[in-house]
């Protein structure tokens, strides 16, 4: 049954851990972004500032000039051209004049220099200036000026002249306003009343729907500069930003995230790992043949377990069986191999009988009570004789007691047969080997690489050849490479061998094959 691949743990962990850098760096473009438009909005707002109290400067100097030049009669040519003289110097106020009933009566301009009316002032402020904006004048070309006015004096400004930096940037709005009134005096662009709400202290910066608004208060006059810095602008310097910083993020956030699910991977345990694998159903196993080495006929083979993943393997099996001993898992690991086997060979055994599967069994299994139950478990599954199975036990397994002895005589009075595995590389000796009442010695690969060498141990395996004969057990000899060690072994009179230069372990089909093509040469 095939269920989908469910995402590890490590791999949700660590894709979290690469959007932490990226979500960083979006916030980061973003705060950037309206900070740059704080500072920008501020800077403006200094400089309106700078020169708003310039003007005011201007107007009070030239009204203040004006009052006390002593000018019989302003109107005279004599008199517009003395007003004239004291204009020349202020940059920001273009004309001066006199003020009668409300009507503009003469000013320093001679063009401007016609009687007009121009209505109530908008308003007056504390020292008694009383301003009107929006005033059209004679020769003004349709401009709006505004007029300042102080004991029948007045002072014409152009605010286009006053708010002419920044000219080039559309959308951006300066100006001043009234403190007191929240009346607008100079400007460019619309003013926004509602932002007078946001002035708490001397200065103000916030963000509106449509504008980055810096506000800040003079301490001149009775008036605030502002500028207001369109978002579409601050949008633009965001996009910027985020492409500058969003490519480190992702560097880093790919980096972090994969440093993570690494981290991660390496520090859950193998005993959790393996938890994992047997419930996914990770593991499986090949088949290694063991032949008789007078008829070189393969008559059984070995169950190894492999731990695979894809194609990988992921962990060798004498590592993670040694973890799984340590956690108290090999159980765990016991009954699946036993039933993966009853599975992979029932076939093997309804076309060929004779043949037996040897199964590796941990020492822990032969403590545990119900490896009896288990092993009759496993014949019926597999639909064969007790005599098919093979277990081989390392010989540390035998070493504690009665307990595990009086196992054994139970599995092969069941018709089980038994195998010490790696024999001679335990605690080999006679005595032990005489209590235990096994069935096959296995000859470790390590004495079959010495047959044939001057190894000081290259003698060793004629002992425990001997020895096995004098016990009457039968011997597989492990690791087998050449024909030449298989020949030795067999001359020295082992009946069974495995190894590369008869099979590598194989999957169940393979084997299958193998025994199906070896009866069929038989048969002819
Ligand atoms: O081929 P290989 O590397 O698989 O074997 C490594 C070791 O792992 C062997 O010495 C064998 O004893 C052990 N081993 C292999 N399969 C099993 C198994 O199914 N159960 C146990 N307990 N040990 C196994
Ligand atoms: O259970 P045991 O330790 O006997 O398992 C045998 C181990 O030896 C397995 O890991 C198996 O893959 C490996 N093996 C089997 N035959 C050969 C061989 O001819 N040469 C080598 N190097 N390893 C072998
Ligand atoms: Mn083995």
């Amino acid at each position: 049954m095939l269920r989908p691949k469910r995402l590890s743990p490590a791999l949700i962990l660590g894709l979290l851990a690469a959007a932490v850098p990226i979500a960083v760096s979006l916030m980061l473009a973003y705060q950037q972004s309206r900070q740059e438009a704080r500072d920008y909005a501020a800077t403006l707002a200094a400089e309106v500032l700078r020169r708003g109290d310039l003007t005011s400067e201007q107007i009070i100097n030239s009204l203040d000039e004006l009052a006390h030049a002593g000018i019989a009669d302003p109107c005279s040519a004599e008199g517009r051209a003395r007003m004239a003289g004291i204009v020349l110097d202020k940059d920001y106020v273009q004309a001066i004049g006199v003020v009668r009933d409300n009507g503009l009566l003469c000013s320093s301009h001679a063009l401007a220099d016609i009687r007009q009316p121009l209505g109530e002032p908008a308003y007056i402020s504390s020292k008694g200036y009383a301003t009107r904006v929006h005033v059209e004048l004679p020769a003004g070309s349709g401009r709006r000026f505004v007029l300042s006015e102080h004991s029948g004096f007045v002072a014409i400004i152009n605010p286009d002249l006053a708010l002419d930096m920044m000219a080039n940037e559309p959308g951006i709005r300066l100006g001043t306003f009234a403190r007191s009134s929240g009346q607008p005096l100079l400007m460019r662009g619309a003013f926004d009343p509602s932002w007078t709400s946001q002035l708490n202290s001397d200065a103000a910066t916030f963000i509106t729907d449509n504008d980055t608004v810096a506000m800040q208060v003079s301490r001149v006059g009775d008036f605030v500069a502002y500028a207001a810095v369109p978002t579409s602008r601050w949008a633009e310097r965001y996009h910027a930003f985020v492409l500058r910083l969003l490519p480190i993020g992702l560097v880093a956030g790919l980096l972090l995230g994969y440093l993570i699910s690494r981290l991660i991977k390496a520090q859950s345990s193998i005993p959790a790992q393996l938890k994992l694998a047997l419930r996914r159903k990770e593991f499986l196993l090949h088949y290694q043949p063991i032949v008789d080495l007078r008829s070189r006929r393969i008559i059984g083979a070995e169950a190894l377990i492999r731990w695979r993943r894809g194609e990988q393997d992921v962990m060798r099996p004498d590592v993670f069986i040694a973890a799984a001993e340590s956690a108290g898992l090999i159980d765990r690991i016991t009954r699946y191999v036993l039933a993966r086997v009853a599975n992979d060979m029932r076939e093997v055994f309804a076309r060929h009988p004779d043949c037996h599967v040897a199964i590796n069994i941990s020492a822990q299994d032969f403590e545990s009570t119900d490896l009896i139950a288990l092993i009759k478990q496993t014949v019926q599954a597999a639909q064969c004789q007790p005599g098919n199975l093979i277990l081989e036990a390392t010989e540390h397994g035998f070493l504690n007691a009665e307990k595990v002895s009086r196992r054994v005589a139970c599995l092969r009075e069941y018709g089980v047969r038994v195998a010490i595995d790696d024999f001679g590389t335990g605690y080999s000796n006679l005595a032990y080997l005489e209590r235990f009442a096994v069935d096959f010695l296995k000859i470790d690969k390590s004495f079959v690489d010495t047959l044939g060498t001057e190894a000081p141990t290259s003698r060793v395996v004629s002992h425990i050849i001997a020895m096995a004969n004098t016990l009457n057990l039968e011997m597989v000899a492990e690791g087998v490479e050449s024909s030449a060690q298989a020949d030795e072994l067999q001359a020295q009179g082992v009946q069974f061998a495995q190894g590369w230069h008869f099979a590598r372990p194989m999957p169940v089909a393979q084997l299958l094959a193998a025994l199906d093509q070896q009866a069929a040469e038989a048969a002819t």
